[in-house]
């Protein structure tokens, strides 16, 4: 069996989807695209020889009869009337993320997801997929470290581009920590505070950075994670759980120890899209497993809410510099069944 895929948004995050749909995973076809530049969606199409139809607008994709499940990478403004309109087609949808703007956007999406009865959206939260990630996973619910009291964590980009602004940190980056850490140590937050350090001279006029964020959970553990978007040396995410019997650290990816000139190094990676490189090839080959078979098996719509709420609070407690308390409310029993939970293999 084969999925036939429509592709919102044909830039950096959609062409890399597309490419790995097409050459490296099973079971998907792309068969659609759209972009609001064109030109640059029909160029995707020839470049890659595809067999798809470009249109007009994200919209006409969706309806299209062709068009089985959708994948949308377009700018996160246009996520949820995109997500919300696959919704209304009955079509299983993709998002990256995030999966709105707001965390009222993405409630939206999570009502219309109940009312429609039936779970349709996965987001795009790669790292539950990364093998670090689901190793270290394995040792905290092995109990080998006993009960997690702390985690330390760092998410550093070499640069960002221009268009990176205002509080992206949180918005665009931090977000990833928050999705992961509450899947890892299966909990949620409870409160969040921003320490706003001494900024560096290498970020772009305006924009703060680097920023200590601190999250307290319902069971009381305390994980400070440390984004700083300028760092200049490399991509280099950190994750450290102190439990009460041991200390386990997410992996470092594969490198060659290099003794050279009196000196032992290994190299650090420089882009996101090459540190989790595999992690989305597994993503996106899960979802096309599990959508074939009419289930959702990652992220739902109900975490894309969570992550929403937390980035929220997260912004109210830098503008405030006060402990913002998250209240999320009860996770919606449609969310608690095991056609909507990741598995970890
Ligand atoms: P990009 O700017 O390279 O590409 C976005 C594309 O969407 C552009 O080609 C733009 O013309 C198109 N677009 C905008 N509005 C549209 C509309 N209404 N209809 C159709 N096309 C439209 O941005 P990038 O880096 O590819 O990011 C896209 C999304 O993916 C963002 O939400 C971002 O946060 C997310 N992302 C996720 C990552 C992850 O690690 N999971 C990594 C990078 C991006
Ligand atoms: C980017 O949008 C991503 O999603 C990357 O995974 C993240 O590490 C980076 O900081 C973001 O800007």
């Amino acid at each position: 069996m084969v999925l036939k895929i429509g592709v919102i948004g044909t830039g950096a995050i959609g062409q890399d989807h597309i490419r790995r749909i097409t050459s490296t995973l099973t079971s998907g076809k792309i068969v659609a695209v759209t972009d609001v530049n064109k030109e640059q969606a029909k160029a995707i199409v020839n470049n890659l020889s595809l067999d798809a139809k470009v249109y007009d607008n994200g919209h006409e994709l969706i309806q299209a009869e062709e068009v089985e499940a959708v994948v949308v990478t377009s700018w996160g403004p246009t996520h949820e009337e995109f997500v919300l309109a696959s919704i209304a087609a009955g079509k299983p949808v993709f998002c990256e993320k995030p999966l709105a703007t707001t965390a009222e956007g993405c409630k939206r999406i999570v009502d219309a997801e109940i009312a429609f009865g039936k779970p349709l959206v996965q987001v795009g939260y790669m790292r539950r997929y990364d093998k670090g990630y689901r190793a270290l996973k394995n040792v905290i619910d092995s109990g080998k470290i006993g009960e997690a009291l702390m985690v330390h964590c760092a998410h550093r980009n070499p640069s960002v581009p221009d268009n990176y602004t205002g509080d992206m940190a949180i918005t665009d980056s931090f977000v990833h920590e928050i999705d992961v850490l509450r899947w890892l140590l299966n909990d949620d937050y409870v409160s969040v505070q921003v320490i706003l350090p001494r900024n560096t001279r290498l970020a772009a006029q305006g924009l703060q950075d680097p920023h200590i964020i601190l999250l307290e959970t319902v069971q009381g553990i305390r994980i400070d994670v440390e984004v700083f978007v300028n760092c200049q040396y490399g991509y280099d995410i950190q994750c450290q759980v102190v439990g009460e019997t041991g200390i386990a650290n997410l992996p470092e990816p594969s490198s060659v120890v290099l003794r050279s000139e009196a000196k032992l190094s290994t190299e650090i990676l420089v882009d996101w899209k090459e540190r989790f490189i595999d992690s989305y090839d597994v993503e996106l080959q899960e979802w096309i497993n599990s959508t074939l078979k009419g289930k959702v098996n990652g992220p739902t719509a109900w975490d894309g809410y969570v992550a929403a709420m937390t980035s929220d609070a997260c912004v109210e407690a830098k503008r405030t510099g006060n402990i913002i308390p998250i209240a999320m409310g009860e996770r919606p029993e449609f969310y608690t069944k095991e056609s909507a939970v990741v598995e970890v293999t």
